[in-house]
């Protein structure tokens, strides 16, 4: 506000002020000691590794702020179009090592704690993830934020502040349990905003006003509950540049009058603070679903809480700039990360007409031509559907704006296609049924002015199957593809520094984390022994850290010889973990068949598992304990000792990810065709010199494509065929089981894991449930390609061959050329240019 601002004559004072950044390592210890000493009352008499922690974050963080200020103010000043994220989860992981990287001090800070008596790995550990996430569209909207600002995109994020993020996975006898993930004891990354509070209102009643400019009754949406919407703001550095972005995440919390002082004074202490607890519900914790909707009023709530805000935010930014209001587009871009943000359709809509005056099609066309949608998912459960009457009762206004939108779309696809009802029927955002529901996807292609899948595949599919009407009525130009991307900058310098060093003596420096096509120069180097040799070393040191990491936590020694095989990712029976599993159960039987001459051929494999169930999936809750059930046989067998070991890597998160992902010589990527959407570890596996065995599925066919055929193995049926495929599970007369796959459930069966029944709904999916997922359909393919895979593993020359050619061609999958494609095809948006 104009208020708030230092008055001209007095600037001069405060610049001469202005905080600087440190240099140097003196500085930087000098800022270290002086925020443990101060800021956190300590002394050198009780500063641990998590105080020394505190101390060098605090340092950090005061070199960011002073960027992200300066961004700030310079982005204002250059008033160019804005891109806003909008998107329920943010995946952050650890943020100290990340901000080290990108803005150059990491060595700095590396030597400087050192001589303060810490290690900077040590001092790195202590941090808590920023788990605000459930996995791959979460963990993407992370990445886009690194490349937009490394990119120096003018762009914001907006998300929830969940007081709880996504839960701690815990392995109690072999089940999942759930702890609650309280992570805001101590975060130094985030700076509370309580001078911006946003009212927002839920429930009441929509009652006829005034008449407007234009003679027409207004409708006045009032007498609803109120609830106070609190930024909280985080600093994002872009890697080598100045370019520091923002992302806001909403809190919430009673609005002034919630305190009923009434109840209070009358004795009734909790009832007084009641409401209090039930605002502060709305962001306090992150729904656990991974690609399926719940459906609950709650997340609702969240929704339209965390809208309101950020399109309030959002307008007034724009309202200070004194345009017209036609010129709205021209300065926002809104991005929808699936469509959990639809409403913000609805919301930009109200505002225009509701609270600006604006004529309905006027107003519609400004906000269809400020918002994109992204698509993630194909699969039927995970497609958002709300059902009439809890909107009607949480935000009665904008049903009938829902109502509208609707029935203009309706009229004019019925001008299209005229007499075609049943068009309508299948087109409306209303899907008929009791209750009614409405169709989100919908609301989110008619109200945005380009749809985009994530993948081409996906994006093929989608045009193809649950939007091909919407192809037909609005043409095919308004639906495209954007294929996800990785930040180079933490998957592969962050995760794997050796990599990264050794990567940067061959291409020429570290310019390919800004350019990661420079990689390329890596093929002329294939044929280089000793480089071969160090890329090798580099990949078993990975492999040594992970044993590390894994002996520590589960006490069981694993050979870092071996070959790691690892598919860590949510669980979930469409990523199929289960045929995996079913795969280890089949190698365990052939290996117990055979002699100990021909064990002695084999190549020993540790087959590493890792990821979260949803809390009320039945079927993925059992799908984990089949696998630690085979970890407890298999890795006691003396029979087998050392040839295969079966490991189930508890609360995998963004962090240990960073230990994982270096560490794979294979990893699995092996979704029923046509299922997942792209994948984005695929991409990381492969930029850290694993291999792939994998599905024609998702961005593993753009992998392909780019790495070539002979460097990935690829099994299973095509999409093209999946629903041939359900169809004779479903109605086939006497489909027999694959005898590979018969021989692993009478296995199961016979309790050679434990009580059988603990299995029986899994075994069942796959015979009267109709294989759903095809796993009996895949299975001897993907038996097949195994034994590919080891006797590729067998030529270690031939597999370092694959690895390097592999990584020298994965330029393409960067989240920067992801994010450069959403600019130019979508937001319209430039970069800021910064003064050198
Ligand atoms: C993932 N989706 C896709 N959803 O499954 C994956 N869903 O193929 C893709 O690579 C990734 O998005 C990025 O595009 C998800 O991760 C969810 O997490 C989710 C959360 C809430 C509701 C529904």
């Amino acid at each position: 506000a104009v208020e708030a601002s230092i008055p001209q004559p007095l600037r001069e004072t405060w610049r001469k002020l202005a905080a600087a950044e440190f240099t140097g390592k003196e500085q930087f210890q000098k800022e270290v000691v002086r925020h443990v000493e101060t800021t956190l009352a300590r002394s050198i008499y009780n500063c641990d590794d998590n105080a020394a922690y505190s101390g060098t974050a605090l340092a950090i963080r005061d070199n960011l702020v002073i960027k992200w200020n300066k961004t700030q103010q310079h982005q204002t000043l250059q008033d160019q179009k804005r891109v806003y994220y909008l998107s329920l989860e943010f995946l952050m992981g650890r943020t100290l090592d990340n901000a080290m990287l990108n803005t150059g001090l990491k060595d700095t800070a590396r030597e400087g704690v050192s001589e303060l008596g810490f290690r900077i790995e040590d001092i790195i550990d202590q941090e808590h993830d920023a788990a605000l996430g459930n996995g791959g569209l979460g963990r993407l909207a992370a990445c886009f934020l690194d490349s937009l600002a490394t990119l120096n995109y003018p762009a914001w994020g907006y998300g929830l502040r969940y007081r709880y993020g996504i839960f701690k996975q815990e392995i109690i006898n072999g089940f999942q349990a759930e702890v609650p993930d309280y992570w805001l004891d101590f975060n130094p990354w985030e700076f509370p905003r309580h001078d911006v509070a946003i009212d927002i209102m839920f429930y009441g009643t929509v009652n006829p006003g005034p008449r407007d400019d234009r003679g027409n009754i207004k409708k006045v949406w009032e007498g609803g509950e109120i609830v106070q919407a609190i930024a909280y703001d985080v600093p994002i550095p872009g890697y080598g540049t100045a370019c520091t972005n923002n992302l806001r995440l909403w809190s919430s919390k009673p609005s002034g009058g919630e305190f009923d002082f009434g109840k209070f004074n009358s004795g009734d202490y909790e009832g007084s603070i009641r409401d209090q607890q039930r605002a502060e519900t709305i962001s306090a914790v992150l729904y656990p679903n991974d690609n399926i909707d719940a459906g609950k009023e709650l997340r609702l709530k969240q929704q339209y809480f965390w809208v309101a805000a950020s399109l309030h935010d959002i307008v007034r930014r724009f309202k200070k700039s004194h345009r017209p209001w036609k010129e709205f587009p021209d300065q926002v871009a809104i991005q929808l990360n699936d469509t959990h943000p639809t409403l913000a359709i609805v919301e930009l809509q109200r505002i225009f007409i509701d609270i600006e005056n604006m004529p309905w099609d006027e107003a519609w066309s400004i906000v269809t031509r400020t918002f994109g949608y992204t698509n993630h998912t194909v699969l039927p459960e995970a497609l958002e559907k709300w059902s009439v009457p809890l909107v009607q009762n949480l935000l009665p206004r904008h049903l009938q704006i829902i109502y509208d939108i609707n029935l203009f779309f309706l009229q004019s696809v019925e001008r299209k296609f005229p007499k075609d009802r049943d068009l309508l029927r299948r087109v409306s955002v209303v899907e008929e049924g009791t209750p009614q529901v409405l169709r989100m996807a919908y609301l989110a292609i008619i109200g945005s002015h380009k749809v985009n899948g994530v993948a081409e595949l996906h994006s093929d599919l989608i045009k193809a199957t649950i939007f091909k009407d919407f192809v037909d009525i609005f043409g095919t130009d308004k639906f495209t593809n954007v294929t996800n991307g990785i930040t180079p900058r933490r998957w592969l310098h962050q995760a794997n520094p050796k990599l990264s060093d050794l990567i940067a003596s061959k291409v020429g420096g570290y310019d390919f984390l800004k350019d990661l096509t420079k990689l390329n120069v890596l093929e002329k180097f294939v044929g280089d022994k000793t480089f071969k040799k160090e890329w090798m070393e580099i990949k078993l040191a990975a492999k040594v850290k992970l044993a590390k990491y894994i002996k520590d936590t589960t006490q069981i020694a694993v050979n870092p010889h071996s070959l790691f095989d690892i598919q860590v990712k949510r669980i979930h029976e469409y990523k199929r973990q289960q045929m995996n599993i079913f795969g280890v159960i089949y190698r365990y039987l052939r290996l117990k068949e055979m002699t100990p001459e021909e064990r002695k051929k084999q190549v020993p494999r540790t087959s590493i598992f890792g990821g979260k169930a949803a809390p009320g999936y039945w079927m993925a809750k059992t799908i984990i304990r089949l696998i630690t059930a085979v970890g407890e046989v298999v890795n006691q067998d003396e029979e087998i000792n050392g040839l295969l070991k079966v490991i189930f890597i508890e609360d995998y998160n963004v962090s240990k990810a960073e230990i994982i992902v270096p560490a794979s010589d294979i990893s699995e990527h092996i979704s029923t065709a046509g299922t997942e959407a792209s994948g984005t570890s695929n991409m990381k596996f492969v930029l850290n010199g694993g291999l792939i065995i994998g599905t024609c599925d998702g961005a593993n066919i753009e992998i392909t494509r780019e790495i070539g055929e002979e460097n990935i193995f690829l099994l299973g049926n095509l999409a093209e065929h999946v629903e041939d495929l359900r169809h004779q599970h479903r109605f086939g007369k006497d489909v027999v089981m694959d005898p590979k796959l018969r021989e692993v459930c009478d296995a199961i069966e016979a309790g050679r894991f434990g009580p059988e029944q603990t299995y029986s709904g899994l075994i069942a999916s796959l015979t009267i449930g109709f294989d759903y997922y095809l796993v009996s359909d895949d299975f001897s393919s993907y038996v097949a390609t195994q034994d590919l895979v080891d006797e590729a593993y067998k030529d270690q020359d031939g597999w370092a061959t694959k690895s390097i050619t592999s990584v020298a061609r994965m330029g393409f999958f960067s989240a920067d050329r992801a994010i450069n494609e959403y600019a130019d095809e979508i937001w319209n948006v430039e970069p800021t240019k910064f003064p050198a």
